[in-house]
């Protein structure tokens, strides 16, 4: 009955219908980024579907496999920004994050602004799954952080919240475009996912800079690009529109699919 209600939003929010079934999500994603094209209109009908049929299918909790530490194969593996040149992230890192702090805004009754000591004082789950870039390769690596559920809940999300959208500190583009800092949002069914978590430790050390020190979230039954590196702020909002393009994140406003449930 629940996810039935988040489904009709849903449908509310993207205003698609379902039109066919067995489209599939294989096609090529460089094409999707024209944002006129038809590829990119597919590529809604068949997000709006999958998202659908993942949230009717699979029980809102299933779980993302996990594997063995005999299976980890992560080979510094590290994709988009790997080293953010912005001004306030180089400062923040000159000092080993000692002054960054994680803002929790937005739709809460208790926000929060957490240090990254506080952050490791809480309980945390480590878990070893498989990452899977949307430019066709993955790893598996083994990742320890906050649930992001337990962090939501010292906030007390507000009812009418909907998603959480990440702010990060890496921007994009510059040169004939002002830069765009990154960003990514998620629905609270996968913020409060059991493996959903604010990941600072991966492979038993402390974040990498390339993996989004020091912090990114791990949403273990999506895309690669909805995990958030350089996290410095969670919202807490019932609508897209204020963020970036409105699409949910940087990738989304450029084509890519909101939701890149796999
Ligand atoms: N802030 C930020 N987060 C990001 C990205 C980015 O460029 N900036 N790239 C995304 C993409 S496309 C992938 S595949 C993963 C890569 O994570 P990794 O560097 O730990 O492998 O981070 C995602 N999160
Ligand atoms: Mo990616």
């Amino acid at each position: 009955m629940m996810d039935a209600f988040k489904i009709s939003r849903r449908r509310f929010l993207t205003g698609s219908a379902v039109t066919a079934a067995g489209l599939s999500l294989t096609g090529c994603f460089d094409a999707a980024g024209d944002p006129k094209g038809s590829v990119r209109g597919v590529l809604e009908t068949a997000n709006s579907l999958t998202y659908r049929v993942q949230r009717l299918l699979l029980s809102s909790d299933s779980l993302a496999k996990e594997f063995s530490e005999s299976e980890i194969r992560q080979d510094a593996r590290a994709n988009g920004t790997v080293d953010p040149q912005d001004a306030d992230y180089r400062r923040l890192a000159a000092n080993g994050f000692a002054d960054w702090r994680l803002a929790v805004t937005g739709l809460v009754e208790q926000p929060l602004s957490l240090s990254l000591a506080e952050l490791r004082a809480m309980p945390s789950r480590t878990q070893i799954t498989r990452h899977d870039c949307v430019e066709g390769w993955s790893c598996i690596a083994k990742w320890t952080g906050v649930p992001l559920a337990f962090v939501l809940d010292q906030a007390r999300v507000r009812s009418n919240a909907r998603f959480a959208v990440f702010t990060c500190m890496d921007s994009y583009g510059g040169g004939f475009t002002a830069p765009v800092k990154y960003y990514e949002s998620i629905d609270l069914v996968d913020a409060r996912h059991a493996q959903t978590i604010l990941a600072h430790g991966c492979n038993g050390e402390t974040l990498a800079v390339a993996n989004g020190a020091p912090l990114r979230v791990r949403v273990e039954r999506q895309l690669g690009y909805k995990m958030a590196k350089y996290i410095a702020g969670i919202e807490l909002t019932d609508s897209l529109d204020r963020f970036g393009g409105g699409k949910g994140g940087y990738w989304e406003d450029n084509g890519y699919d909101w939701f890149a449930g796999i």
